[in-house]
């Protein structure tokens, strides 16, 4: 009797050792793990693989572009765990204990960058059809490991991931955001931190606006005082500065290697006092203005009648469009309201084929759709509906950036540092909670090239300010752009969020500490 009921105690006692192993060693439950975005399918297994010393990453065959991406990802995990893992090749099968990236091309429904990730307790195997869905997998199994693998030093294991299968694939092709480096100037670093955290989030475009009236911020050889005399100043009078060639070049290359692209914006023929205060010529005056610090909007204009105006676009394109591997050049066309309409249309119409000229599609801001537009001009809805609409109704694809909800420069509230407040406040689920082919009847989701959340920078002048805008609501307009929307909620997703406050705190990332969201004390995992 007595031994039946120690052996009880003794089977209970194994019972809770392992139950307490368990909880230790999470995670096991792969369908429980908090992804941002949100994968489309996840089936969970409930075991784990662990990362140990013995752990590579294994590619499959001599590709330079997958031993970047195996690198990338050896890059991430080694520094917090220590683990040694290096990149490997192999033309075989996933070799037991290791990671997997391979190639398969033939999966139809996983499309440009979706991947599928297989973890079992032997390998995790991460398939697409492109490296960009590669890329994309590496950002989830980066996720799926407690949030201090973020860490830039060595911390303490272990490293498991959840078992299961995850097939993922984005909504829209076009998932970015945007940094105003003319109103304040950001240095290279500043924006390749930026390029870091959108990668993480499997965003994959990065729109620059680099000139405006405050400040021109891109090298043009042609034109050298547009930098040397119009990227002095900026916004509040600071020193302001600009991106050379080679420098704007290292920005590209760097996003490249990230899978994204770069869009550079020029905006036209409003949003120029700082070119018009580099050269004379091209004002109808014939005099140069000063150098602005000020952010008032609407005052300076191209002269749209004299050829050299035309000349300087051209060059300026040109060389532009040289540096951009991209599609698209962004002219911007927004709030010029010191062009006349009847100005304005031939001026559009005449750039636009500018650009053409010089090999690439047109982005502009909504109402550019006032003129003719281009085949594969696409319109960035941005203000006015009613631009929108008409950009649809000749046939342009629409780039859904409404201020109200994805402006990253709106204050969260009204004790927001940082922000203005024109177009609205937008708290966390705000940003969150909207549908880009559910927003104005007349756009639906086929006339849709994607998302973008811009962030201004008239009241920002540094990256630490910038993040406090950007984060936390990057993440949910990454999820807006990549997850269905049938698979997205609020309440769902804060929760996911909550978790993300370690990740971003392991990765430094001055974020605003929402109220809605019930922020993760801890590391749990
Ligand atoms: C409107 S958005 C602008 C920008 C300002 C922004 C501030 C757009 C196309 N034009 O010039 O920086 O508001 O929120």
């Amino acid at each position: 009797m007595k031994k039946t009921k120690l052996k009880r105690l003794a089977f209970g006692g194994l019972v809770m050792t392992v139950i307490l192993v368990q909880t230790a060693c999470k995670p096991s439950d792969l369908s429980k793990e908090n992804l941002i975005p949100r994968p489309v399918s996840v089936s969970a297994t409930g075991s784990s693989f662990d990362l140990t010393d013995q752990t590579d990453i294994f590619i499959q065959g001599e590709s330079v572009e997958l031993k970047q991406i195996g690198q990338y990802l050896a890059d991430k995990l080694n520094p917090s765990t220590a683990l040694g893992i290096e990149v490997k090749t192999t033309v075989d099968a996933p070799v037991p204990g290791n990671i997997f990236l391979s190639l398969s091309g033939s999966d139809a429904e996983l499309g440009e960058e979706g991947y599928e990730l297989t973890i079992t307790g032997k390998t995790v195997n991460l398939v697409a059809n492109k490296p960009a869905g590669l890329f994309r997998g590496v950002q989830t199994i980066r996720q799926l490991l407690p949030a201090k693998v973020e860490m830039g030093d060595k911390q303490k294991g272990p490293w498991k991931l959840a078992t299961g299968v995850i097939r993922d694939y984005p909504a829209y092709g076009y998932r970015g955001s945007m940094l105003d480096v003319a109103r304040h100037f950001f240095t290279v670093d500043e924006v390749k931190s930026l390029i870091d955290k959108l990668a993480y989030y499997k965003m994959n475009v990065l729109h620059l606006h680099l000139s405006d009236d405050q400040g021109w911020r891109i090298e043009i050889k042609s034109w050298p005082n547009l930098t040397a005399h119009g990227g002095k100043t900026e916004v509040g009078g600071g020193e302001g500065g600009f991106y050379t060639q080679e420098q704007y070049s290292d920005i590209v290359k760097y996003a490249q290697d990230r899978y994204i692209t770069i869009v550079p914006e020029i905006d036209m023929p409003g949003h120029t006092n700082a070119a018009l205060a580099s050269y004379a010529e091209l004002n109808c005056s014939g005099k140069a203005t000063e150098l602005y610090t000020g952010t008032e909007v609407g005052f300076s204009t191209f002269c749209t009648n004299k050829e050299v105006t035309y000349k300087f676009i051209d060059d300026v394109i040109r060389e532009l469009a040289a540096l951009t591997p991209g599609e698209y050049l962004h002219i911007g066309g927004d709030e010029s309201h010191a062009t006349k309409i009847e100005d304005y249309i031939p001026f559009m119409n005449r750039v636009q084929d500018m650009v053409i000229a010089h090999g690439k599609k047109v982005l502009a801001w909504d109402e550019i759709a006032l003129a003719t537009l281009k085949p594969n001009t696409v319109v960035q809805y941005w203000a006015k509906a009613e631009n929108a609409i008409k950009g649809v109704a000749q046939g342009a694809k629409v780039l859904m950036s409404p201020a109200q909800n994805a402006y990253l420069d709106m204050q969260y509230d009204s004790t927001s540092v940082f922000g203005m407040h024109w177009a609205a406040y937008i708290e966390v689920d705000k940003g969150y909670n909207w549908d880009p082919a559910n927003l104005v009847p007349e756009i639906k989701k086929e006339n849709i090239m994607g998302i973008e959340a811009p962030l201004w920078s008239e009241t920002i002048s540094n990256l630490k300010e910038a993040e406090y805008l950007i984060f936390p609501r990057l993440s949910g307009y990454a999820e807006i752009g990549w997850t269905p929307v049938e698979l997205r909620n609020w309440d769902n997703y804060k929760i996911r969020l909550a978790s993300h406050g370690e990740r971003m705190k392991a990765m430094n990332i001055n974020f605003f500490p929402s109220k809605l969201v019930l922020w993760d004390s801890k590391d749990k995992k």
